[in-house]
């Protein structure tokens, strides 16, 4: 003991490197967890989870509980082997103190498994240490149980042995408070952590994953898939006309286990999630590649061996045979190389050949073997390749009234003078009244605008050539200027911003949707460069005397209003309940904004354009399954996901709104 005692006060002096390594991650957490807002934050939970999920995948635990405490703590709780607590050959200090220390300790108890998993960045819970507050770990293992605790990632003491455990029980729960002083949020958010674990629990069927928010209420929700990414096609499609049974493809190849799932639906969109190491790879890269390649072909050689396409006749492109088509593609790749603007495209190229191979063997194998599902996707491509025929008919007609033909803008657009994409941003506007507003209030240097008519056509249920007969789009099209869809470059874009500014109503929410389910299916690395944005007009004006003032939500509201109050000293406080369209009390008007259109230009500009003072929301990728889901959800035929969706939600509706 009295050894122990010493330790610890030399404990700077002992452990230099892990101090010089904790130092590291705390000035510069940006370069080991992506950043340090909302996204950095809760990517300190996915870290440790990771680690779970890796000793499920090297198959010794099959459970992992996270609990949202209620100081806003998290615990990770696993029933795996328990991280290992013997005394580390090289560091003399137990194993477990090392692996929570050391910076990528973790590898170096390389496990009889590769590391699958590890997260986007895979830095190890050593960085998750280094930026809580306090840590603390408990480990059962050999009939005992171990703690250790950390404040930002320095030990209190070493690793004691506290109890006894069942002979059986292991495991290793980790509880971690981030450290305020580095993020820039402290809240969790229960859907964001449950997506994800949703998103892991389809992609590791094994696994049962919950998760317990213990703030107010309670909530918790515990995701286990037995069927994995079939089900995870099935959440997908449930809001769509499915086809045929789902096909499923699994099978290990030079190490690399690939595991596809598939199924064909009524729409005209198409929906491949893939995945590498259970990372989403919104950028693709060769995994994504072998399947499609494999899936033209042996498509393609089905259809004319079994006459089901008449030689001559149809040619079906690539496109065709993917229009409908819902796919999961999750393979496990034991060094693998991340590319690509967000670093989520794979660039193994080994991996190409393996998927390909096993698609084409296995896919040729199951439509032998289920010919009535070989049919009816046969039948769905042809659908699409006519489908494209016409389109591309209709699109040759319109380029001959050079209405998609850049160098002929719409009527409406209102263009800025500089050309340098990255200094021009284009503010599509509902309604020709704002977009009046917002032509006059505008820095027409750099601020172009675009006003539309009503609604757009919902791209989600109409054939690609009805779409491009589509005023609105056409229009966005051509101010755009960098083609559409599979022809859609984004460095033609000629803004280097596309900020979407629809009312805060139901309608407004109704446009936007719409607008970026466009964007989303026809102009994609527009939202994955981050350039599309979403305006945030103010709610509220409040008005006082001369004074007037804009809030953008109901806090901001109400601290306005008992500002201007207690300015005015004849007014007794009182308390405002709920400012409906416009209210009156004691001199102070509030009234809220139905549209943009009651503000005239220059409060316009003021409260939403100014690049100066407004804000504007950043619309990414980050869930692209979910992202579809919602719009599929909200836009699909089927009602009744519909209303659950809007029930489920309807305490989040103002999220949505904005
Ligand atoms: C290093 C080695 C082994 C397991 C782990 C780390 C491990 C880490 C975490 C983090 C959360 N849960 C975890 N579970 C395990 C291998 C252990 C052995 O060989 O017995």
């Amino acid at each position: 003991m009295a050894k122990q005692e010493t330790k610890k006060n030399n404990y700077s002096a002992e452990n230099i490197n892990v101090l010089k390594g904790l130092d590291a991650v705390r000035k510069r957490p940006a370069m080991y967890i992506g950043d340090i807002s909302s996204r950095g934050f809760h990517h300190l939970i996915n870290e440790v989870v990771d680690n779970s999920i890796d000793e499920a995948l090297a198959g010794y635990a099959d459970k992992v509980i996270i609990t949202i405490n209620k100081d806003e703590s998290v615990t990770v709780e696993d029933n795996g082997r328990g991280i290992p607590t013997d005394i580390h050959k090289e560091e003399k200090i137990s194993a477990l103190e090392v692996v929570m220390t050391v910076l990528h300790a973790g590898g170096k108890f390389d496990k009889s498994s590769y590391k699958v998993s590890g997260g986007l960045h895979g830095v190890g819970v050593s960085v998750v240490n280094a930026l809580s507050e306090w840590l603390k770990v408990e480990v059962k293992r050999d009939g005992k149980v171990y703690v250790q605790e950390y404040k930002k990632g320095i030990p209190l003491y070493r690793v004691k042995e506290v109890g006894k455990a069942k002979q059986k029980e292991t495991g290793t729960t980790i509880t971690f408070l981030p450290d305020s002083g580095i993020f820039k949020v402290s809240q969790f958010k229960f859907d964001t952590i449950s997506d994800r674990m949703r998103e892991l629990a389809y992609l590791n069927k094994n696994i049962s994953i919950k998760v317990v928010d213990k703030r107010n209420g309670g909530e918790e929700e515990t995701f286990h898939f037995k069927g994995g990414i079939i089900e995870f096609v099935k959440y997908i499609n449930n809001t769509r006309t499915q086809l045929h049974k789902t096909v499923y493809i699994e099978g290990e190849k030079e190490e690399t286990p690939v595991e596809i799932a598939f199924q064909y639906t009524d729409v005209y969109s198409e929906n491949i999630f893939s995945y590498v190491n259970n990372i989403n790879t919104h950028e693709g890269g060769t995994h994504l590649v072998g399947f499609k390649t494999a899936l033209t072909r042996t498509l393609n050689n089905y259809a004319y061996k079994n006459g089901l396409i008449k030689e001559g006749k149809l040619t079906l492109t690539g496109d065709d045979f993917r229009e409908g088509l819902t796919a999961i593609i999750s393979v496990k790749v034991p060094e693998p190389q991340f590319e690509g603007q967000t670093k989520t495209k794979l660039g193994n190229s080994e991996t190409k050949s393996i998927v390909e191979t096993m698609v084409g063997e296995k896919l040729s194998e199951f439509l032998e073997e289920n010919p009535s599902v070989g049919k009816k996707i046969i039948e769905k491509c042809m659908m699409a390749a006519e489908a494209r025929n016409a389109a591309r008919k209709a699109r040759e007609l319109a380029r001959r009234k050079n209405a998609l033909d850049n160098m002929n803008l719409p009527g409406k657009l209102a263009d800025c003078s500089i050309t340098d994409p990255e200094h021009c941003e284009i503010y599509i506007v509902e309604g020709d009244s704002a977009g009046g507003s917002a032509k006059q209030g505008r820095d027409r240097r750099f601020q172009a605008i675009l006003p539309l008519k009503g609604k757009i056509l919902n791209v989600e249920k109409a054939k690609l050539n009805k779409i491009l007969e589509n005023n609105e789009i056409k229009a966005i099209i051509s101010a755009v200027g960098a083609g559409f869809g599979a022809d859609f470059d984004e460095t033609k874009s000629r803004y280097g911003k596309i900020i979407l500014m629809t009312d805060a109503d139901v309608d407004g929410s109704h446009i936007r949707t719409l607008l970026l389910t466009f964007l989303y299916r026809h102009m994609k690395e527009l939202i994955a460069t981050g350039k599309v944005y979403i305006a945030q007009p103010p709610l509220y004006k409040i008005k006082k005397g001369k004074q007037e003032q804009y809030a953008f939500d109901e806090k901001e509201r109400d601290e306005i209003i008992k500002r201007l109050k207690t300015n005015n000293k004849d007014s007794e406080a009182e308390e405002i309940e709920d400012a409906n369209d416009e209210t009156k009390t004691k001199g102070v008007t509030i009234s809220r904004y139905k549209g943009l259109g009651e503000m005239n230009p220059l409060q316009l500009w003021e409260t939403t354009m100014d690049p100066e003072t407004r804000t504007i929301l950043q619309v990414n990728l980050e869930s692209a399954a979910s992202a579809d889901k919602i719009f599929e959800t909200l836009m699909g035929d089927d009602v009744e996901p519909r209303r659950e969706f809007i029930e489920k939600n309807a305490k989040y509706v103002k999220n949505l709104d904005i």
